[in-house]
């Protein structure tokens, strides 16, 4: 097993213990074991066509991409790509009021698509063709609840002189960073001398 970018940062947050214990997880799409240039449609209902944490609607389609690929994986062996009004979504604890930031890669061809939070649009990927894989220009967002749906949304149909598609690989949900504890001393400190020094000349 490789050990990709996403399980690293889920060890980490697993060591970090509150702020993402029911993390998002497999943003790399690698929990579905496919041969070398194998791909499947995620349906949900099969062991074998499943994508942990992630729910799909329509035409979803995960790959073990090869190096020779136009638009290979770039985190792990997997990525994903849909069309035709496919969707994958995936809901993930969060604490209100904390800023989250959403990063991945990507790629597609004619047509539009967006990702959304909790069903509003944070981010369009419109217009033209993107070759080959690149990091997207990702967003933050203000979680609202103590769970957030963060949703994928391929809006091109399926031929439409060519076939539209979106291809994603390496989401990550960067959980706020916890307040360092010295700084908060720090600050406190500061704050304290602060008001010795205004009764002192007051
Ligand atoms: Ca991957």
């Amino acid at each position: 097993m490789r050990i990709t970018r996403s399980m690293a940062l889920a060890l980490l947050c697993a060591a970090a213990t509150n702020t993402c214990a029911a993390a998002f997880t497999d943003g790399s799409f690698e929990s579905l074991a496919l041969a070398d240039g194998q791909q499947r449609m995620v349906d949900n209902a099969s062991p074998k066509s499943t994508l942990d944490g992630w729910t799909s609607s329509g035409r979803v389609v995960v790959r073990d991409s090869l190096a020779t690929d136009p638009r290979p994986a770039t985190d792990g062996d997997n990525l994903v790509f849909m069309n035709n009004g496919g969707s994958l979504s995936q809901t993930f604890d969060t604490v209100a009021g904390l800023v989250y930031t959403v990063s991945f890669d990507y790629s597609k061809n004619k047509g539009v698509a967006s990702v959304l939070v909790d069903g509003s649009v944070a981010e369009m990927l419109g217009g033209g063709v993107v070759q080959g894989m690149q990091a997207a220009p990702g967003f933050a967002f203000v979680a609202s609840g103590a769970q957030t749906t963060l949703s994928f949304v391929a809006q091109m149909a399926q031929s439409n002189g060519g076939i539209g598609r979106l291809y994603l690989d390496d989401v990550v949900v960067a959980a706020p960073v916890p307040e360092n504890g010295g700084a908060a001393m720090l600050s406190a400190g500061v704050l304290l001398l602060g008001l010795l020094f205004r009764r002192r000349i007051g």
